[in-house]
Formats: C-alpha cells, structure tokens, sequence
C-alpha cells in the first residue's frame, strides 16, 4: 500500500540536472547522471528527490522556458532515460518529485508560435495579449522580475504580450479554461510515467487580474525580496494585481483532483512574494483540497538567522499557516547559498552550518536540501565573463545572479573537473568547492556530509521532529527554543546561536538528553549547557 502521508515531513533533496553529473562528455549535466549519483542521494536518508526542469527548451532561462512540456531536452537525454532514473529511484527508496512550469512556456512553444500569428486563431486567447496605449506604451505598469516592463510587444499581431520574467517566457492564460486542461493533461502524461510529485514553480503566478489594473508602490520599508531588494525596480511595486488572484483557488483544487487520482502523489508550490509569502502559503495549503505544501521565501532571504528573526519567522507562520503544510529551505538554484549568504550575519564555518541544518531539520513542515549543500558549500565567485544567467547579466554588478550557486557538483578531490565531466564544464568549478568535495567529506567521520546524513537519520529515528506539532519556548536571544509534541512524546529543541556558552532553565520536570544528534549540549536536572553554535535534543519527562 501507498503512503499517501509521505510528504508531510520529508526530506526533498533538489539535484539542478545542468550541474549534477555530467556523462555524455558535453560539460553539461544529464539525466544518466543523476541516475548514477543516486547512491549519492539516498546515502543521505533522504525520502525524495526534486530535479529541476528537464524539458525541451531553448534554455533562455535553463530549463523554466518549456517548448515541449512532455518531453526531455536532448541535452538531459531521452524519455527513456528519464523512466530508467524514476526506477533506479524507487529501488532505493527515493520518491521522484519533477518540476512544473505551468506559468509560462517557452516563446517557441507551438502554442506561443500558434498564438502570436494572428489575432483570431485557435490559440489566439491561449497568452495574455494587449493593445497599446494611445501612445504606444504597456497597457500597464507592470514590470518583469528579470527587468524592464512586463510587456513585449509584437509586431505580428500588433499587440503587447505579458511575461514576468523573460521576453522568452510568456505568460499562459490560465483564465482560458482550455489553457488549464492542456496543462493538466502533461501533468497527468508525467503521473503515467511514475513521477512521485511535483514542485510547481511560480505557483502564485498563475492568473492575472482580467482588468489589467495597475501595481501600487510599496513603502520602501517593505522591500524585503530575497533577491535584490533595491536593485530591481520590481520589489518597488506591491504586486496585488499582477499575480495571486482569487481565480487561482479553483485550479489548484482541479489539479489537486487530479492528483488524488494517482494516490501518493504531492505537489508543493514555490511561492515567491515578498510582502505576503505566508499568507499565501495558507491559501494555497490548507483545508487539504489545494497543494499539498508550499514553500516561501522567508527563509530564503537575506536577513540572517538570529533567534530574534527565526522566532518572527516560525511565529508567523504558527499563526497564518495553521492547517496548512510548509516545506522550508534555506538554499536553492535561485538565491545566493546560505554558506555564503548568512556568512557576515551569522557565521559560515562547518559548525555554523551543521548548526543551521540541524535547524532546518528541526522546523515543523518538509524541508528542501539544495545539491551541494550538504558539502557546506558556499557561493561560488565568478567573474562576468563567466556569467550565464540572464538575470545576473541584467543586473550586474549589483546583483551578481544565480551562477554561483548552479556551479556543477564536486565528487571526487584528484578528478578531472572534480568529477563532474571529461569536458570543460558550462560553469566552471570552484577550486574552495573541489576541496570539499564528496569523496574526501564521506572519509572523515567530523564532515558536513556526514553530519547531514546523521542528523537527517536523527530525525528519522524521532518522530515528533517530523510529525510533531510545534511550540516556540522563549529562552534568550541567543538560544532558539521550542518542543515538538507527537503522541506523548515530546522532544524540546534548543540552539545556541551565539559564541558563547548559554545555559537555559526550562520549565518541564524533567529531560533525557537523545542520543544521536551529534551536538554537545547537556542537561542537569532543569539546566541545559549549551556549548557555542551548539544545540540540546532532550526528552521532556
Ligand atoms: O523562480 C521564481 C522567482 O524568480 C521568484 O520567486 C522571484 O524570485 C520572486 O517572485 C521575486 O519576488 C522560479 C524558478 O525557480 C527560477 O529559476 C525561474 O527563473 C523562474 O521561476 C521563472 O520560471
């Protein structure tokens, strides 16, 4: 029988397949590769695996610019490569969860071909078209993530296109209800196929305010985006109108029937938006007809980790997200990597960083590990000519991009490009990565690597930190505290975020210290002695 429970709580372990393993000599990653690195995954308890976009593509925006939704790019291999890895998965006990770019497809999607030839064909409504002002600007204010207005013009159907991120990368109309059965028919040619889930990217993105009204400004204390808040004239606009609308509701109820038709499947939604990111996590989560989990970006940004905005951070979301489900990450294929991110605001040594995963593993909701984070890794620096990411090349050199954290994979110390391909790779590898690469961290037993893998089986063997509820335990403002409840089974958890010893009293009668979580705090009758950027796991009596 199926666990159709599986993801609440799983560990979701993100492979970027450009940058994973390389083994047709091209320098870009494939998905042969990710099949021959799956001992790799499963070595680290893991429950699933997310690969980023496989599809056919002109790889504008690598993969998120779909031209053939229910197919692989030949750069990743073939369809049957893709069942060969779903196989080997399953035989290791690893679920496969594929990313959905159900937004907005490739400009050379036969349907964007199709629907920008005239204005009365088949596929006419299928994008979001719109006449010029009388003076020729956007019919709006609204603006792409990736730079400039949200508008292309067309000088075929003499009209301007939408799109929030690239030109290349229209937006589907999803209010055509003939938009929402195509993509929910590739969604369904994917559960035939085996897949296990889905993360759905830019899911509050889906619709669009019909009257096409203008964004108001933000209060420039507001901009708080994770990516270049004041860098990109996006984060100026509050975004009511262009994105998150009520219509959205419904179709992720549709979807979500359909997914009930394939029992064990999940999906969980990125939801990027700065000002309202949890409440929409609660929209779109809860009463357990919608996705199954979203995660946001509260985690994601730049704010370091301290007790104070932790404590906001989990707060909020006990408060907002209530029935719903999260899945939290700290670093993915889209924001500077935590090593690097949170190293001035907090601390970017290997202990800083098993502190912090064991954090994350801590947190009530399922949680998303980035390739390479496991190694500790950090951002890698690249110079301008080395640049691939549209995004970076806009707003260079003020944002820097998301190369550095798509730099391919470091398997073995002595290998040609650290073993990741025979060939130059399409972004170079970092010689700090080289050194912390996987075959020297699976050696030495005090390593990052396996620090994820033992706290990762921690947290397997106790299950309140999975499917526990959650209650913040105010300590100090070095020490991040709360208990987790399953059953009558409770565990509190306490980080020392600080450089120095902290010693907490707690109000419980009793604790027994857990064994297993390779940290060093300790407990004396209601005393817990925690060492610096250290942590406690005990069992409250
Ligand atoms: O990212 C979405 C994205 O860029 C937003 O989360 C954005 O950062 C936020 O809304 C700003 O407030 C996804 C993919 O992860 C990314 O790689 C793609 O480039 C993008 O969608 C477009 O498909």
């Amino acid at each position: 029988a199926v666990d159709a429970d599986w993801w609440r709580g799983a560990v979701i372990y993100q492979v970027y397949p450009r940058s994973y393993q390389d083994t047709t000599g091209d320098g870009t990653g494939d998905l042969k590769g990710i099949t021959e690195r799956l001992p790799h995954i499963a070595s680290l308890g893991v429950d699933a695996l997310w690969i980023s976009p496989f599809f056919t593509s002109p790889m504008r925006d690598f993969g998120y610019d779909v031209s053939d939704y229910c197919d692989v790019d030949p750069m990743f291999g073939t369809l049957g490569d893709f069942k060969a890895l779903v196989e080997r998965a399953h035989e290791l006990g690893l679920k496969v969860m594929i990313d959905q770019v159900l937004s907005h497809s490739s400009s050379e999607h036969p349907w964007f071909i199709e629907s920008r030839s005239s204005r009365d064909n088949d596929k006419a409504d299928w994008y979001v078209w719109a006449d010029a002002k009388p003076d020729g600007t956007p019919p709006n204010n609204w603006l792409s993530i990736f730079g400039g207005p949200a508008w292309q013009w067309d000088t075929g159907r003499r009209q301007y296109y939408l799109h929030n991120f690239l030109a290349t990368q229209p937006d589907l109309n999803l209010h055509n209800a003939e938009v929402q059965d195509a993509l929910l028919e590739a969604v369904r040619f994917w559960l035939d196929l085996g897949v296990d889930g889905f993360r759905l990217d830019t899911i509050n993105f889906y619709f669009h305010d019909r009257e096409l009204r203008n964004n108001p400004p933000l209060h420039p204390e507001q901009r708080n985006a994770s990516i270049a808040p004041d860098v990109n004239p996006y984060n100026f606009q509050d975004h009511l109108f262009d994105k998150n609308q009520p219509e959205n509701l419904e179709f992720l109820k549709r979807l979500r029937r359909l997914l009930e038709t394939f029992p064990g499947s999940a999906a969980v939604g990125e939801v990027g938006d700065a000002q309202r990111g949890l409440q929409i996590v609660a929209d779109y989560t809860s009463g357990g007809d919608k996705v199954h989990m979203c995660y946001s970006f509260d985690l994601l940004s730049e704010t370091p980790p301290t007790v104070d905005h932790l404590s906001t951070v989990v707060r909020s979301f006990e408060e907002t997200v209530k029935d719903g489900w999260a899945c939290w990450a700290f670093s993915n294929h889209d924001v500077q990597r935590h090593a690097s991110r949170w190293a001035l605001g907090f601390g970017g040594t290997p202990q800083h960083l098993k502190l912090l995963a064991a954090v994350l593993l801590s947190l009530r909701g399922s949680v998303c590990i980035y390739q390479g984070e496991e190694l500790g890794l950090t951002e890698a620096d690249l110079q301008f000519e080395d640049l691939q990411d549209p995004y970076g090349i806009e707003f260079w050199p003020s944002f820097k991009g998301r190369d550095g954290c798509r730099t391919p994979m470091v398997w073995g110390v002595e290998e040609k490009h650290a073993g990741f391909s025979q060939a130059k790779p399409w972004l170079p590898v970092s010689d700090e990565h080289r050194s912390q690469a996987v075959d020297r961290q699976h050696a030495d037993p005090d390593s990052v690597l396996n620090h994820y893998r033992g706290f990762i089986a921690f947290r397997k063997e106790n299950l309140p930190l999975i499917k526990g509820n959650f209650e913040l335990v105010s300590q100090n403002d070095q020490v991040f505290c709360f208990r987790r409840r399953f059953g009558n089974e409770t565990i509190i958890c306490a980080f020392n975020m600080s450089d120095e010893t902290q010693t907490v009293r707690i109000a419980d009668e009793s604790v027994e210290t857990l064994e297993g979580s390779g940290f060093n705090g300790h407990a004396d009758g209601q005393t817990i002695t925690i060492p610096p950027i250290d942590a406690y796991f005990g069992l409250v009596g």
